[in-house]
């Protein structure tokens, strides 16, 4: 996955996740089914690089990740954080896929719809990588490119990057 310069509308439905869209060259999702067949056959570590638009990097690694099938509503399990961007995303391990029009996350209303993303959502989320692209600090919480534990839930990334390889 990749954010770096809103091009790519990223706003879109369970079948478009489940197969991947947009542009390897700038912005796109790999899709769930490629997740999931790439996490089965052992790339399980996840690496997942941001930065905001005042230059400052970070990233967080996982060294496990792993994504189920598309019967499991592609459910998403992590564990072993280390890095310096802080762990927004142990918080929805254990939780399955949701786009707007297929909600499975555990909140009564919508998180995709609300945060203007897809995502692996509890109610709702720690990280949005792919919600609104939003251009920094802005005041609508939880919609932007979010990573709470490094810019919060009001301040919309200018990049952020998920690579997996192999343990
Ligand atoms: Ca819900």
């Amino acid at each position: 996955q990749r954010r770096v310069d809103g091009s790519v509308d990223f706003y879109k439905g369970w079948q478009s996740y489940a197969q991947g869209f947009g542009n390897l060259e700038t912005e796109f999702w790999l899709g769930n089914d490629n997740l999931h067949a790439l996490t089965s056959s052992g790339y399980t570590v996840l690496r997942v690089d941001m930065s905001d638009f005042e230059g400052v990097s970070a990233y967080a690694e996982y060294n496990s990740f792993n994504v189920e099938d598309a019967a499991a509503n592609y459910r998403m399990v992590c564990s072993g954080y280390s890095g310096n961007a802080g762990d927004s995303l142990s918080y929805s391990s254990g939780t399955r896929f949701s786009t707007f029009d297929d909600d499975n996350d555990s909140w009564g209303d919508s998180c995709a719809s609300r945060f203007h993303g897809a995502f692996w959502y509890l109610h709702c989320h720690g990280a949005n990588p792919n919600g609104a692209y939003l251009n920094g600090a802005n005041t609508t919480f939880g919609k932007g490119i979010n990573w709470k534990s490094f810019r919060g839930h009001e301040y919309s990334l200018k990049f952020i990057e998920m690579k997996l390889r192999k343990n």
